[in-house]
């Protein structure tokens, strides 16, 4: 390391914070290894003026899932426990590889400074195990008007489209279309899109460009560079093992933020429809970059769950009783809005107070 890139990162701060602009930082925490029941205690710290933190921990494989045991602010005060997932103003999944811990995501828990505690739980069946945390700080200004820049990664979509490529898409009357009725839809989370670059996806096209599993989703997100942008990378297909493609998949959620590198550092889109319906792949874009910046679905359709958001309806209205909700029995309670879990073209068009509040402390959303 040389002495000019040693005083740089003394002036960020403290030795070993990364920084990725003036008011994001990344700190590598080490390594932490659990005991023999899985658990281990990752202490992380957010700094004065905190607007956001995350903490992340892995890799640990797309065969092991963890969660949060538990989750401390602070003040000591238990903000998450698995037991009791839904409730307080904490999410956190249980999720292969890497487990994202992001604050806030309710108004209702805003970030502090001080020392937070993730009690992480593996899942797995060679304990005890050793994942690597890390960490993203976001200080500085919160604004109610924010921008985030997007990167477009074409993974073997060039048939879809004839100009659907990095070098056309600029041109590419469909990927254009997309970008902006994404950008219509998230004028509702007061986010406008910032710089939008273009690139080539430079791994194995053959296998990427149609996605089968989380262990090629992951492998995949892994590819996002190390920039405070939100990656969408285009494929052709999504199949997570049932035979039935899916529209979209989010890293997380939340995803990891300003932090590449990872399996949950960004978003796979299906794009294999771009040309006739642009719309809906604009509204999966605005749904699952929802979920990247720490939206979760105002009501799961399972019924198991339900964001941490006041202004948000939960809906109970199971009318034909199958236990899935549909966005008809759900009309008046969530259903127009773009987080809903199965968002429909022209019903699913708004978000709320609290979803922009959110996304606007999120460490990529730029005042
Ligand atoms: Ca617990
Ligand atoms: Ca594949
Ligand atoms: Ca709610
Ligand atoms: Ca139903
Ligand atoms: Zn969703």
């Amino acid at each position: 390391m040389s002495r000019l890139l040693v005083g740089a990162l003394v002036l960020a701060g403290c030795p070993g914070d990364a920084l990725l602009d003036e008011d994001v930082t990344f700190t590598d925490l080490g390594s932490f290894t659990t005991d023999d029941g899985g658990l281990v205690s990752v202490p992380w710290e957010a700094p004065e003026g905190v607007v956001s933190s995350e903490v992340f921990c892995g890799p640990y494989g797309f065969d092991v899932l963890a969660t949060a045991d538990a989750v401390t602010d602070p003040a000591g005060t238990a903000v998450f426990d698995d037991d009791a997932p839904y409730d307080g103003g904490l999410r956190v999944g249980a999720l292969d590889d890497m487990l994202p811990v992001l604050v806030p995501v309710s108004p209702s828990l805003p970030a502090s400074a001080g020392v937070w505690t993730l009690s992480l739980f593996l899942d797995a069946s060679a304990l005890p195990a050793t994942v690597t945390c890390g960490m993203v700080n976001r200080v500085g200004d919160v604004a109610a008007d924010n921008s985030v820049d997007i990167a477009v990664i074409f993974v073997g979509v060039d048939g879809i489209s004839a100009g659907m490529n990095a070098t056309s898409g600029a041109g590419d009357a469909s990927v254009q279309a997309a970008l902006a009725a994404l950008g219509d839809l998230w004028s509702g989370l007061g986010v406008t899109l910032g710089d939008v670059r273009y690139d080539d996806f430079s791994g194995d096209v053959a296998t990427y460009s149609s996605v089968d599993g989380y262990e090629e989703f992951g492998e995949l997100l892994r590819t996002a560079d190390d920039e405070p942008e939100l990656t969408f990378y285009f494929v052709q297909d999504i199949d997570l093992g049932d035979g039935a493609s899916i529209l979209g998949l989010s890293g997380g959620p939340p995803g990891i933020a300003a932090h590449g590198g990872t399996s949950k550092s960004g978003v796979a889109i299906n794009v294999a429809n771009i040309v006739a319906s642009p719309d809906q792949v604009a509204l999966i874009m605005a749904h699952e970059g929802g979920h990247f910046l720490g939206l979760f679905h105002p009501t799961e359709n399972d019924m198991s769950g339900e964001d941490p958001l006041d202004d948000t309806p939960v809906c109970a209205t199971d009318a034909d009783a199958d236990g899935t909700l549909t966005s008809a029995e759900c009309a008046d309670a969530g259903a127009d809005n773009v987080m809903w879990p199965t968002a429909q073209v022209g019903t699913a068009t708004t978000f709320s107070a609290n979803q922009a509040w959110v996304v606007a402390r999120n460490p990529i959303a730029k005042p």
